[in-house]
């Protein structure tokens, strides 16, 4: 494969509601998306990173800048054969980044699968044709919001909820969600660092709630903090945040600050890292399952060719299109029966829309040489 050009294009897609999470509110996706151009083949891939550093230090601009400057430049200097393996050494040389990364990769990935007419599930070694759909619920104004857009998605047939939690907003809306959907139903919740050690008393209070996880309650660079938390409450803790490959993986379960694994392709740099933390969760005994970062149909398209893998095991932050847009940039994902389907086609298996691609564009830029 030889490229002609890298376009790096900028949407924004307004939100169905806002999503309030403990970094703050979001009320539209402004997305990074990557397209690499070859003679006879193109390929997608998106970059996770928000407008502002608040999930990790990465952010939008920064990723540009990271891309145009850095990432592009080791692109072009790969000699042979132009793949997603063969950027991991040239990409090593540049620190951090991950979303940068794993955006270009996967567009590189794509194009490699589409020229092989291979699909990325069956490329990372799927072994389910749809996945059970979960979905991750922001904080609400009130318990009764909460009750009713929780209600909305047991009504879409989702499989598992997860409740965003955070100082003031933990407890009493848990058990009311408890209330509503049963004792078996999966729940879990994420704090995104919203607590400290001295909180652990508290947390423990959520052990009457049967929840399958507790992700990241305390900061990402706490793992010490994970490790004496685990002894302290009975919730399994699973990592988000500084599980950033698959060595980062291995060490927080081997401190005893992980029991469970959540993988984000973007956060750990590309689906080749992604399926790498996978295996040494497996190795371990580890579940995992796949994250969201709101992604547009691009992005949702891979994490589920990821979410396919055998030892993602329990149901990850994958759900419809519509779960946060009305019109998605691919034909939209959908929920049925409560799983979605894996896309077959090659490469992440989908294109988007380009009139609605248009429409939705705030910068595009074209880059021919690197
Ligand atoms: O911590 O899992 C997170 C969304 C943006 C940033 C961080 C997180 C999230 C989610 C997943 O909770 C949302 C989704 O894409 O379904
Ligand atoms: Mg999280």
């Amino acid at each position: 494969m030889r490229l002609s050009g890298v376009e790096l294009r900028q949407v924004r897609l307004p939100l169905v509601r806002p999503f309030r999470t403990p970094l703050g509110p979001e009320y539209e996706r402004l997305a990074l998306l990557v397209r690499v151009v070859g003679s006879d083949v193109e390929g997608w891939g998106e970059c996770v990173a928000m407008p502002e550093p608040a999930y990790s230090s990465e952010y939008v601009d920064g990723s540009v800048e990271v891309l145009k400057r850095f990432l592009l430049p080791a692109m072009a200097g790969v000699v042979g054969e132009l793949t997603a393996t063969a950027l991991e050494a040239p990409f090593a040389a540049v620190k951090g980044h991950w979303m940068a990364k794993a955006a270009l990769q996967t567009a590189v990935l794509d194009a490699q699968l589409r020229l092989a007419g291979m699909s990325l599930a069956e490329y990372l070694g799927a072994v389910h044709s749809t996945v059970p759909a979960g979905v991750s619920v922001g904080i609400a104004d009130s318990i009764d919001d909460l009750l009713a857009e929780v209600g909305d998605y047991l009504d879409a047939g989702y499989r598992r909820i997860k409740l965003k939690i955070e100082p003031g907003w933990d407890i009493e809306p848990v058990r009311a969600v408890r209330e509503l959907i049963g004792d078996g139903f999966p729940l879990q919740v994420d704090a995104n660092g919203a607590y400290t050690l001295t909180d652990a008393a508290h947390l423990a209070r959520l052990d009457a709630f049967g929840l399958l996880l507790i992700e990241q309650p305390l900061p990402e660079d706490d793992l010490r903090g994970h490790a004496t938390l685990a002894r302290r409450i009975a919730t399994p803790i699973c990592l988000d945040e500084p599980i950033t490959s698959a060595r980062a993986a291995v060490d927080a379960i081997t401190l005893g600050a992980a029991a469970v694994v959540n993988i984000k392709p973007g956060r750990v740099g590309g689906y080749l890292e992604a399926r790498r933390v996978h295996d040494v969760c497996a190795a371990h005994g580890v579940p995992v399952w796949v994250g969201g970062m709101v992604e547009t149909g691009i992005g949702r398209a891979a994490n589920l060719a990821l979410a396919a893998l055998p030892n993602c095991t329990l149901v990850g932050d994958v759900s419809g299109s519509d779960r946060f847009f009305t019109r998605d940039v691919t034909s939209p994902f959908v929920v049925e029966n409560g799983a979605i389907a894996v896309p077959t086609e090659p490469g992440i298996g989908v294109e988007p829309d380009r009139d609605v691609l248009d429409t939705v564009t705030v910068v595009n830029e074209w880059i021919v040489r690197m």
